[in-house]
């Protein structure tokens, strides 16, 4: 693996920002040894403890090591709380070890700015520990490269990574890494589809494609999710909860074997619900608006929404939003970014299939996460399901509506989006397909 080395006393300027672009690394790389890398790969497994549980936070862990020993270990655990560096140092106290002159790993470069916790920085030279091996860069604004120069200039040696650890910290933090850069939400488009490309089942039918390993992963990423949204027309077809259910209320315990690694804490944190409804037509008796007390509705409309739709809605719970723009590429990332304001650092689409070809259509995908499940579905389509689950909507009606939530139909042109990486697993006898359109 190559490295970043930048020795102590490089720059005397306090607070300087290190450019950390590729050619910089690439132009000062040297070697780091196995011992390293694994050292990281420990403070990677440690960072994902934190998964669910930190947003709009990143995920970042932490390994101090001296003369060998592992002497301290920590990792971000709730938002508000101990940053990864300070955890691993109060583990170093607590196991009654000295961390001066030991290396810390840490999967983010420390921070260096006051928020709702001290700066990193700061606890890393007071404790004097002599080289910080950092994972990846943080690109938001009040860090980009200033906490290392801190520690740089403090005769603390800083080495950056790059390779395949740098890659994974990199990937680990993908929600984060995006909105810092660019003020919006990383989008992932979740999909379930039979071996004949079908992702609806007719009418009467059992509703479910996947298998109860996926639709158990699917509990969890909403979990891990900050909001999840539908289309109009997948409420109307199937009345969804859209809640994350990975915990049985009653006795605290996982419901689905993938739900095991994660904490009751965490299985509680439920994410923003949001429909896409440029009309307003969420039903009122829909089992959306009957759960507003385990997670908040929030309801994108066109400016062509009748006011009194508008205002049933807000006297019903939910919160409504006029997405602005004259096209459906234009209203989409207006309420990416309006979200982004929100501080949610990444949305689920959960369907239909109008709705994630808006998005592939706008450019907005950077992940899908496909599961193909072994059953033949025959002549089922999106249309043929519409309308069984609400009262008083037509069957046939969810395609028309679900392509009106976002603008016009007409507009759908091809939308070939080519990902830069791909992976498959087996997830019970489905196969699940992780793509990547974008890295942040
Ligand atoms: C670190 N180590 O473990 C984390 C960091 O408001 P705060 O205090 O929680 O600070 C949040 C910011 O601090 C976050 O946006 C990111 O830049 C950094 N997070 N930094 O050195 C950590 N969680
Ligand atoms: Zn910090």
């Amino acid at each position: 693996m190559s490295v970043l080395c930048l020795s102590p006393g490089a720059t005397r300027a306090r607070g300087r920002r290190i450019p950390l672009t590729d050619q910089s690394i690439s132009a000062m790389s040297s070697q780091v040894t196995a011992t390293d890398q694994g050292h990281l790969r420990r403070a990677l497994e440690l960072a994902e403890r934190g998964r669910g549980r930190v947003s709009p936070n990143p995920l970042v862990g932490a390994v101090v090591v001296r003369d060998g020993e592992v002497i301290g270990e920590g990792f971000h655990a709730e938002l508000g709380g101990l940053h990864a560096e300070r955890a691993a140092l109060a583990d170093c106290r607590e196991r009654g070890k000295d961390p001066a002159e030991a290396t810390m790993y840490v999967t983010l470069e420390p921070c260096a700015h006051q928020g709702r916790q001290p700066p990193c920085v700061e606890a890393v030279l007071e404790a004097g520990i002599g080289r910080v091996v950092i994972a990846s860069d943080d690109p938001s604004e009040k860090a980009a490269g200033r906490g290392p120069g801190i520690l740089r200039d403090g005769g603390v040696e800083v080495v950056f990574a790059a390779g395949s650890e740098a890659a994974s910290a990199r990937l680990l933090n993908q929600p984060f890494r995006k909105h810092a850069r660019t003020g919006l939400p990383l989008v992932t488009l979740k999909l379930a589809m039979s071996l004949d490309g079908r992702t609806s089942t007719a009418p009467g039918d059992s509703p479910w494609i996947s298998g109860e390993l996926s639709r158990a992963l699917v509990h969890r990423w909403r979990a891990e999710s900050d909001a999840i949204a539908v289309g109009i027309g997948t409420v109307l077809a199937d009345d969804p909860l859209l809640t994350a259910r990975t915990v049985d209320p009653k006795s605290g315990s996982p419901l689905y074997p993938y739900a095991s690694q994660r904490t009751a804490a965490s299985a509680e944190r439920q994410p923003l619900r949001i429909v896409f409804d440029s009309q307003a037509r969420l039903p009122l008796d829909s089992q959306l608006l009957a759960t507003l007390d385990r997670s908040p509705i929030l309801v994108v409309t066109g400016p062509e929404a009748d006011p009194t739709r508008l205002s049933a809605l807000h006297d019903a719970g939910a919160e409504t939003l006029v997405a602005s723009g004259a096209s459906r590429r234009d209203r989409i990332s207006s309420t990416l970014a309006d979200l982004g304001r929100r501080g949610i650092t990444s949305l689920f689409l959960e369907g239909g299939q109008t709705l994630a070809a808006a998005f592939a259509f706008a450019d907005q995908l950077d992940e899908s996460r496909t599961f193909v499940a072994p059953v033949l579905l025959g002549q089922a389509t999106p249309a043929s399901r519409a309308g069984g689950a609400v009262a008083g909507v037509p069957r046939g009606a969810e395609a028309p509506l679900a392509a009106s939530t976002v603008g016009d139909a007409a507009a759908t042109g091809p939308a070939r989006l080519v990902a830069l990486s791909s992976s498959i697993e087996s997830v019970g006898e489905d196969v699940l397909i992780t793509a990547r359109y974008k890295e942040w």
